[in-house]
């Protein structure tokens, strides 16, 4: 069958159902291919940075593949951001790139939108993917897509496929084995012996531990083990704190959670207990500099088993060829001890004020959000990165609302599009907290949202500029942006826009928000030094670091 055919049929038995993208004349006959009959649903923004998070918030939120289709050079080259940031945060997010032809590469000039070489966008994303290739022989175009798939999966980060315009039409043969295939892919398979041995060894640990704590991390999420993990919490009974990055692996409401560590800026009750614990079981959590807050571990390797990448690190010994899934799996039959301990969620938050303030203050925004999500159904929360991504953190998304958020690698221009495409694949509302510097990134593709029928609340909150650096810049005219009139923009755009000032009006807006059927926009006004209690620890931990010492 045509190449071109063949993609979409692919796509489509993995359970593929949409693709983001833009066009260009080096894309364009694959871009129609896959809008034909019974093919993909086309979703077009304005914007390449728009189409990358788009197709990544749509993986988060589905745990399917995203995937996004952009011309070769200035497309390919656009994306790029959003692409690093579903490497860093893994995020399986399938490229499809257009390109030159054979007989234009053999012409001997430059070709147009090309870089350095032809082959530099390939050089480019090779370093953001997992798994890349240029599909340029008809005979193994089949296997090779399907070998970069299956790494995509099993990795869950991005891979990235050229197709040049002439070999778009160009017939290829389909092995058997793909054709038979169900389409199911799979995850990497762990040994069994050493699973049993890291089982083992963990259950004697767990059970010898007097205080022990769970911490559940970005791979859980990614590795579809959010039932079991939360299983595996309830046999072992201990307290469970998430990562930064996977906030939202773990139900928020759940009776053992205890809220998000953020090492040593963390609320001072989750700070105090894990400096008491005696062993720490960490189930997927990457080891960054945003999960830990700048320091080494507060708990010492001789009381932690860290899980994660295919490992299980056993205090000072790692067993190597053990995955998740497994190592969850293998825990839930083992005979656990159960510990018994009565868990307190904790945040950062203050006591809420007796009535609203004249100024509206961050902390008050969060606590409104909160009152808003209590007890509603089919909402997930969307933070973008400046202050809210640190005052997301403090957001309580109750009865299995989904929480998305660039958690680590934090690029600015996620939090709409991430949004739209989050919609588009799992059906809930998000709501989207957003600055004004971010918003003036992607947030106009927002204007997207009336054509395909979503409805996102974005509360934009302006503060008058990228104020999150408030604190440690010494000249604040350097953190300035210019002031949109964006509830007017958002009515112009063909939704709904409020203006607030104050807890009350805010309140109000949401509730209006609850009842309107297109997007809305509420700008909320803060003062430019008012920040989310994480945003303040955080920005002068990170400072301290940055210091030049003599
Ligand atoms: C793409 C990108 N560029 C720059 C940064 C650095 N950065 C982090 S937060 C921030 C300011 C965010 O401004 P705004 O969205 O208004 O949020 P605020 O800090 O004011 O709450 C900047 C520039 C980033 N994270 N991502
Ligand atoms: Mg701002």
């Amino acid at each position: 069958m045509p190449l071109g055919d063949f993609l979409v049929a692919y796509l489509r038995k993995i359970g593929v159902t949409h693709l983001f993208g833009i066009p260009g004349d080096l894309v364009l006959r694959l871009f129609v291919r896959f809008a034909k009959q019974q093919g993909l649903k086309i979703v077009t923004l304005s914007h390449e940075p728009g189409v990358g998070f788009a197709a990544d918030g749509y993986a988060r939120a589905t745990g399917r593949i995203g995937v996004a289709c952009v011309t070769y050079g200035a497309g390919g080259h656009n994306m790029v951001n959003p692409v690093a940031g579903s490497f860093s945060e893994r995020v399986p997010v399938l490229v499809v790139s257009g390109g030159p032809g054979e007989e234009e590469r053999k012409l001997g000039t430059l070709i147009h939108h090309q870089a350095k070489e032809v082959e530099s966008q390939l050089r480019i994303y090779r370093e953001l993917t997992c798994a890349s290739a240029v599909l340029d022989d008809p005979a193994t175009a089949a296997e090779t897509v399907h070998e970069v798939v299956t790494r995509v999966w099993r990795e869950q980060q991005p891979g990235y496929l050229e197709i040049h315009r002439d070999m778009v039409e160009r017939r290829i043969p389909v092995p058997r084995r793909i054709l038979e295939w169900d389409g199911v892919l799979h995850f990497a398979r762990s040994d069994e012996r050493k699973t049993t041995e890291a089982v083992r060894e963990t259950t004697e640990r767990w059970n010898a531990a007097r205080r022990p704590m769970t911490m559940i991390g970005i791979e859980a999420y990614r590795f579809k083990l959010q039932r079991e993990v939360r299983q595996l919490a309830e046999r072992m009974g201990a307290p469970v704190t998430t990562s930064v990055l996977a906030k939202g692996a773990f139900p928020m409401d759940h009776p053992l959670f205890m809220g998000v560590d953020i090492g040593a800026i963390s609320p001072p009750p989750i700070r105090r207990r894990a400096a008491r614990a005696d062993l720490v079981l960490s189930l997927g959590t990457l080891l960054t500099d945003m999960d830990l807050g700048g320091r080494p571990p507060q708990i010492a390797r001789a009381h932690s088993i860290w899980a994660v990448n295919g490992r299980v690190n056993v205090s000072f010994h790692t067993y190597t060829d053990v995955h998740l899934r497994e190592f969850v799996r293998g825990l839930l039959r083992a005979p656990l001890r159960r510990h018994r301990e009565k868990v307190r969620y904790v945040d950062n938050l203050p006591p809420e004020p007796p009535r609203p303030a004249p100024q509206l203050r961050v902390t008050e925004i969060l606590q409104e959000v909160n009152r808003f999500l209590r007890g509603r159904r089919g909402y997930g929360v969307v933070a973008e990165s400046g202050d809210m991504l640190f005052a997301g953190l403090d957001v309580r998304v109750e009865r299995g609302g989904g929480y998305l958020a660039q958690g680590f690698y934090a690029s600015m221009g996620f939090g709409v599009p991430g949004a739209l495409g989050a919609q588009i694949g799992a059906g809930f509302r998000p709501l989207v907290l957003c600055g004004d510097g971010a918003f003036q990134m992607t947030g106009p593709e927002i204007a997207q949202a009336p054509r395909y029928g979503l409805d996102p609340i974005v509360l934009l909150v302006n503060n008058g500029g990228w104020q999150i650096f408030r604190p440690v810049v010494a000249r604040p005219k350097l953190l300035e942006v210019p002031n949109w009139p964006y509830a007017r923009l958002a009515e112009a755009w063909g939704g709904r826009g409020f203006r607030v000032r104050r807890a009350d009006e805010l309140r109000a807006a949401l509730a209006e928000a609850a009842r309107i059927r297109s997007f809305v926009l509420i700008e909320v006004q803060v003062a430019p030094d008012d920040h989310s209690p994480v945003s303040r620890k955080y920005i002068q931990a990170s400072a301290r670091r940055g210091r030049v010492t003599p």
